[in-house]
């Protein structure tokens, strides 16, 4: 499939088929979608529905080509269609879809995952991120016997009632970080603090002493746009959470198997307590896991007490469609040019809007990455909150019209894929110089 070209313009780009699909889907779905963040409440507008995606582009139902920047927000690492992904998926569908019994599947990818990821020795699937989020919470209050928590503004951990508080991604678009519904008991022991502070984690720890039973963050942010950890931040809440007794947990949904291979916590050297994996350990199917030493992991039953279970959990499909996804990145490590891939991207986003005169930044760390419309670094969700959402908005839709697929929301990170080449990140970049000399005007 040739890279697309760029379209002509915003204003004779019509999206009529989607437009009737999003009619249907309102009728009989909350917003026309089953997930907010697909919802372009961010940047105005219908989202275009997909009609297939193969490698890195989408193809919608009205016939236009994109090249693919959110990967499903980040399962899609090696691509759309992967023919070894897709060969194993088939032939696992011919020996069933789901049986509710255990299957040998499931351990070997345990085993790979246990292999692969620093602080896990046992691991247990569920089916979502929200999912490993909240059974990792529960576990954490269940073998520390201590009730509250420490969660930074603007990340996301999925929709868990007690995490669903001063939440970023779409929570933060639609302006529900504290959605109704969460009552002020599932809310009232998670305690907030900004990202990248230390000292705010410090003060908490030192007010509720032994009342703690974890610090929990996206090791680098992807919900609030990329924010990568300061310099130093991450071993500072090792060393305080090490000396309280408190228990470190990285979310890793977004970069699990991501920024590295064995996650954020193999790229920063920093090993935690608790880990949640999504995303890309599912291989694009649902599937999600949380982990631990297995001094913890034991506690989870029917190994101990703590309950946690799932119909779907260990689905055969989704063990053989991540399972496959994950020998792929060992076996082939495509970091490399992942990298290489979104420094590309980095360097013609950055040359695109200051040739446009527009005060931004882009931040990236590995194939995540984010644009900000804001004049200077970010590092925690009240810059994020300062960044210009309504040029993003605008240049959103430029760049959809010039085949660009770019994430919804200035509150997302993109993601490149190894299906990427260097024509399509330079179109992306061409599309930007364009966009941005469109939405300056
Ligand atoms: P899911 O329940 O959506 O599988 O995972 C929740 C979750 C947990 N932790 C992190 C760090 C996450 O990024 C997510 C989900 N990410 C969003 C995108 N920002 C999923 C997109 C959506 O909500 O539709």
């Amino acid at each position: 499939m040739s890279t697309p070209t760029p379209a002509l313009s915003r204003p004779d780009y019509q999206l009529p088929r989607s437009h009737a699909a999003f009619v249907r889907a309102s009728r009989v779905i909350p917003g026309g979608v089953n997930s907010p963040a697909r919802a372009f409440g961010a940047v105005g507008g219908e989202p275009p529905f997909m009609a297939r995606a193969a490698g890195a582009y989408l193809w919608d139902i009205d016939g236009h080509q994109y090249v693919d920047l959110i990967g499903s927000w980040g399962p899609m690492i090696l691509g759309h269609g992967h023919p070894r992904v897709k060969q194993a998926v088939a032939e696992s569908l011919e020996t069933g879809t789901s049986f509710g019994a255990p299957t040998e599947r499931e351990s070997e990818i345990a085993e790979t995952v246990v292999q692969a990821v620093p602080s896990i020795e046992m691991v247990r699937f569920v089916s979502s991120g929200t999912e490993a989020a909240m059974s990792a919470v529960r576990l954490a209050r269940g073998v520390t016997g201590r009730e509250k928590i420490i969660k930074m503004r603007g990340h996301y951990h999925g929709h868990v009632d007690a995490l669903l508080v001063q939440a970023g991604s779409a929570a933060t678009t639609l302006g529900t970080p504290n959605s109704p519904g969460v009552t002020r008991g599932a809310a009232a022991d998670t305690l907030l603090v900004p990202f990248n502070d230390a000292g705010a984690v410090a003060e908490i720890l030192r007010a509720y002493p032994d009342q703690i039973a974890a610090v929990l963050l996206e090791p680098v942010a992807g919900n609030m746009g990329l924010v990568p950890p300061r310099p130093g931040y991450l071993e500072q809440l090792r060393d305080l959470t090490s000396k309280a007794g408190v228990l470190l947990f990285f979310d890793e949904v977004m970069t699990g198997f991501r920024v590295a291979y064995g996650g954020a916590q193999e790229r920063f050297g920093i090993t935690p307590d608790l880990t949640a994996l999504g995303k890309i350990v599912g291989g694009g199917l649902p599937a999600a896991a949380y982990g631990a030493a297995s001094k913890l992991m034991e506690f989870v039953s029917p190994a101990g007490p703590i309950y946690q279970a799932g119909t779907l959990s260990g689905n055969p499909l989704a063990m053989a469609a991540g399972h496959t996804t994950l020998k792929i990145l060992r076996d082939e490590s495509p970091y490399e040019k992942l990298e290489n891939l979104t420094a590309r991207l980095e360097a013609g986003l950055n040359r695109a809007a200051r040739d446009a005169g527009v005060p931004h930044v882009v931040q990236r760390v590995g194939s995540m990455i984010t644009l900000f419309f804001h004049d200077g670094p970010i590092w925690d969700y009240e810059d994020a909150c300062r960044s210009d959402t309504k040029l993003f908005g605008r240049f959103f839709w430029e760049m959809l019209a010039r085949g660009v697929y770019l994430p919804c929301s200035q509150f997302e990170a993109a993601f490149v894929s190894a299906a990427h080449t260097e024509a399509d990140i330079d179109h992306v970049c061409t599309a930007a110089a364009e966009s941005l000399k469109a939405v300056r005007s």
